[in-house]
């Protein structure tokens, strides 16, 4: 036996990541009686609302539903101060939970999985980090996150640039000072319409570097009073049981309404009403977004008629207003007076369709026409999301099999939680699952106690592997693909269906079918024993 295996420490559970879906993971299995080690590359929790420190930076799911629901406590004990809370309230909210449930004990911080290697002799998970430890357990829990792998554009002469070059997604701890600087931003995916309103405003000039626009509807937040608070603590876990029917997985409604159901004029009323509502509410207006491309067009054409109205400049208006794919079929916004900021004198739209980058240079970025020079410049241009934090590290299964080798076609799970040839390894918010398209949090709740129910079953049942059947598996695979099929989301490029990131394989392979259906398959396979998986017994 090697030495590093012999030094090996022997716990029950490794989870990687320490995001919302990690630290609950962390919290039930240790509740549960079991030994459990977290693994986190950051320096403590939070996952992306660790990283992401840019200014601007805010969740656009209501703070009501972007939050735990399995502790009563913590809902009570937590107030809120706004509906769509900023990441400086959120990172403190994982902050508190941590320190309410001591789970830092259970973490080691700055410390990244290197590989990650099923033993099929002595039936364990063995986990090398970056700092040369190695972890055995018999189960390892992927919180790896569907957006922790940034990705830089594809753009010559990065490295040249003499000024500093600030990632969203790695943004430093200290306060930036854009005062009197010439900014460029590339980017304009929900990340750079967040970082374009803030910054725009506080820079001396601001350049914003548009490839594709997106389409973005007012927010319109407000602070939560304390009467309000006081209502939605007395009435959490009604809420939280609504959440769990719900398609998003939060509280947002849901319209049973196709858009040609009512007449022109009234449909005009209800996207006004929605427009001034603000929020996702917009969403909300039709049945039919997503899959009647006449309705789409039509709801399209409204929302380019407000662009039109709010940018006093046509020809800036005209390049803003997104055109050749659906609307919603790219991760929809919400903003802050994102259109308004182009009205300043001092923020500048490069329309990057008509007039592509051409490199980055020393002094600033180049395009057809001509070179902009800039102090800083910063990085909004997204992730290699949903798969891209599980292919990072080595990940081997039964038989010596890669996850990147299995995947190399795309991701295959079942329920987004199990994958077949990898025993005894549970991810939280997949692929596959409704992650991206749900509250991430309500999907990182479902999945952990599907886990822990399953892992409870094991241990009942005196078993110590399980490994989906391919069956199952690929059972789960046509019904992600056979719900995606009529969705108009596979008509945009971007990273919900893996066209961002050169060489990934695409295709729309969420599931889209909803929150309240995907828990509805998740307890069916529990309710009908697992049969969809095969179990080794322990040897006694
Ligand atoms: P997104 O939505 O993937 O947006 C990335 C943006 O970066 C998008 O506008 C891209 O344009 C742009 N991009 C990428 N490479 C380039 C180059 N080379 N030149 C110009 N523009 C480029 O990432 P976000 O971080 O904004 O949002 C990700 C999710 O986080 C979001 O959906 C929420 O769920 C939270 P493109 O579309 O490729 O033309």
């Amino acid at each position: 036996m090697s030495r590093t295996i012999q030094s090996a420490e022997r716990v029950d559970i490794i989870v990687v990541g320490a995001g919302f879906g990690g630290m609950y993971a962390v919290y039930k299995f240790r509740e549960e009686g079991y030994n459990v080690v977290g693994i986190e590359a950051g320096g403590d929790v939070g996952g992306v609302w660790y990283w992401n420190r840019y200014p601007g930076a805010r969740c656009d799911l209501m703070s009501v539903d972007y939050s735990y629901g399995f502790s009563d406590e913590i809902q009570q004990e937590w107030n809120w101060s706004e509906q769509f809370a900023a990441q400086p309230e959120i990172l403190a909210y994982a902050n508190f939970v941590a320190d309410r449930l001591e789970l830092r004990k259970n973490f080691r911080f700055n410390t990244r999985v290197t590989s990650a290697r099923w033993d099929e002799e002595e039936k364990l998970w063995r986990c090398t980090t970056d700092d040369g430890a190695v972890l055995e357990a018999p189960f390892c829990i992927m919180s790896t996150g569907p957006l922790s792998i940034p990705k830089d554009p594809d753009i010559a002469g990065i490295e040249r640039f003499k000024g500093p070059i600030y990632r969203a997604q790695k943004w430093p701890h200290e306060e930036i000072d854009f005062t009197g600087k010439r900014v460029g931003l590339i980017g304009t995916g929900s990340t750079g319409i967040q970082i374009t309103q803030e910054v725009g405003r506080k820079a001396g000039e601001f350049f914003v570097f548009q490839r594709t626009p997106s389409w973005t509807l007012p927010m319109r937040n407000h602070d939560l009073d304390e009467a309000y608070l006081a209502e939605m603590k007395a009435n959490y876990p009604a809420m939280r049981a609504a959440m769990k029917m719900n398609p998003t997985g939060g509280t947002r409604p849901v319209s049973t309404r196709p858009f040609f159901s009512l007449p022109p004029s009234q449909r005009r009323d209800v996207m006004e009403h929605a427009w001034l509502d603000g929020g996702h509410t917009f969403l909300a207006c039709f049945s039919d977004l997503l899959s009647n491309q006449a309705a789409n067009d039509q709801v399209a054409d409204f929302v380019r008629d407000k662009i039109g109205e709010i940018v006093e400049d046509p020809e800036v208006a005209e390049a803003l207003k997104p055109r050749g794919y659906p609307i919603f079929a790219r991760r929809p916004c919400l903003d802050t007076e994102y259109y308004e900021t182009y009205n300043l004198p001092n923020v500048h739209l490069k329309d990057c369709l008509k007039d592509p980058i051409v490199e980055i240079a020393e002094n600033g970025i180049r395009t057809e026409s001509g070179e902009v020079e800039l102090d800083i410049i910063i990085f909004a241009t997204g992730y290699d999301a949903l798969t891209g934090a599980l292919l990072a590290f080595e990940v081997v299964g039964r038989g010596g099999v890669l996850l990147k080798d299995k995947w190399k076609e795309g991701p295959r799970s079942y329920l987004g939680i199990l994958v077949e040839g990898f025993p005894n390894m549970i991810a939280t918010s997949g692929p596959n699952g409704p992650a991206a398209l749900a509250n991430l949090i309500t999907i990182a709740e479902n999945d952990v106690e599907w886990a822990a129910d399953l892992i409870g079953h094991m241990k009942k049942q005196g078993l110590d592997a399980f490994e989906v059947t391919k069956e199952a598996e690929d059972r789960w695979m046509d019904e992600v693909f056979r719900l995606a099929e009529p969705s108009l989301i596979r008509k945009a490029q971007t990273w919900w269906v893996g066209s961002n990131v050169k060489g990934k394989p695409t295709g729309l392979s969420m599931y889209v079918g909803g929150f309240a259906n995907y828990r509805a398959h998740c307890m069916a396979a529990k309710n009908n024993g697992y049969s969809d998986l095969v179990f080794d017994k322990r040897a006694v």
